[in-house]
């Protein structure tokens, strides 16, 4: 049995006074949810105070993203092993980090690296774009990011998040069946990249527009294993919600 996870995933959202009041709102009713792995996501610079808020509790925390160097003159990047005393897990790779930050396929293998080394958890994105999914690039797509994220990778299980761009932030979720079947596809590519036991014991989530409408239904589908929640992740009442049904 594949773990469930749900991760919120806050981007480039609340100060810190507001993560804070963010986090202590939702801190009760999340540690009663059992049975899942419960992460949030914060801003780098809300790291360590949730941290501290977060002391003994069964919520985990994660990075946003992370540079691939141990330390040294990378002026505004933050570090692996600066993050391995702040959270356990790291997304990397995530789309708008891909479109915006120029993040290509041999920069997020880099980092998978520098996070493993770390001892940190990757949360490896992938997903197509509008324009490969109408022409039915999506799994030529996924293939090749997942082929480049993994390269030289020998593990026996790995996080990755399935977010089609064209369901990011759109309200426009891909339907579970679209959604199931993708992920079924990246875990056929896994089982070619890093073996059969790698693909069946690595969770994957989906991402894009979850909401406690939707999550009941895209958790039904035997291929998903949880979500990456953006814009509902931002309110306490929603997150907790989706957290629930996931349990
Ligand atoms: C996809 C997702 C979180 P949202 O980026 O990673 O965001 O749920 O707002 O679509």
């Amino acid at each position: 049995m594949r773990q469930i996870i749900i991760a919120g995933n806050w981007k480039m959202n609340t100060t810190l006074s507001e993560a804070c009041t963010l986090v202590q709102s939702m801190k009760c009713e999340l540690e009663r949810i059992e049975g899942i792995e419960k992460i949030i996501c914060p801003p780098f610079i809300s790291l360590y105070p949730i941290k501290t808020i977060l002391e003994n509790s069964s919520i985990k925390l994660g990075a946003q993203n992370l540079f691939y160097q141990e330390k040294g003159a990378y002026t505004g990047e933050i570090s692996p092993l600066m993050l391995k005393e702040l959270c356990q897990y790291v997304i990397i790779g995530h789309s708008e980090r891909r479109a915006y930050f120029g993040e290509t396929g041999q920069v997020v293998n880099q980092k998978i690296k520098a996070a493993l080394q770390a001892g940190l958890l990757p949360i490896v994105c992938v997903g197509e774009k509008p324009e490969e999914n109408e022409n039915g690039q999506t799994r030529q797509v996924l293939e090749t990011q997942l082929k480049e994220a993994l390269d030289g990778l020998n593990l026996s299980c790995i996080i990755i998040a399935y977010e089609p761009i064209w369901a990011i932030g759109t309200g426009k979720a891909a339907t579970a069946s679209e959604a199931n079947s993708a992920i079924g596809y990246i875990r056929r590519v896994l089982g070619d990249t890093l073996g059969n036991a790698a693909a069946q014991t690595s969770p994957i989530l989906y991402g894009g527009s979850v909401n406690e409408k939707n999550i009941t239904e895209i958790l039904s589908q035997t291929n998903i294993d949880g979500a990456l929640v953006g814009g509902a992740s931002l309110k306490a009442e929603s997150f907790v919600s989706i957290c629930r049904q996931a349990a």
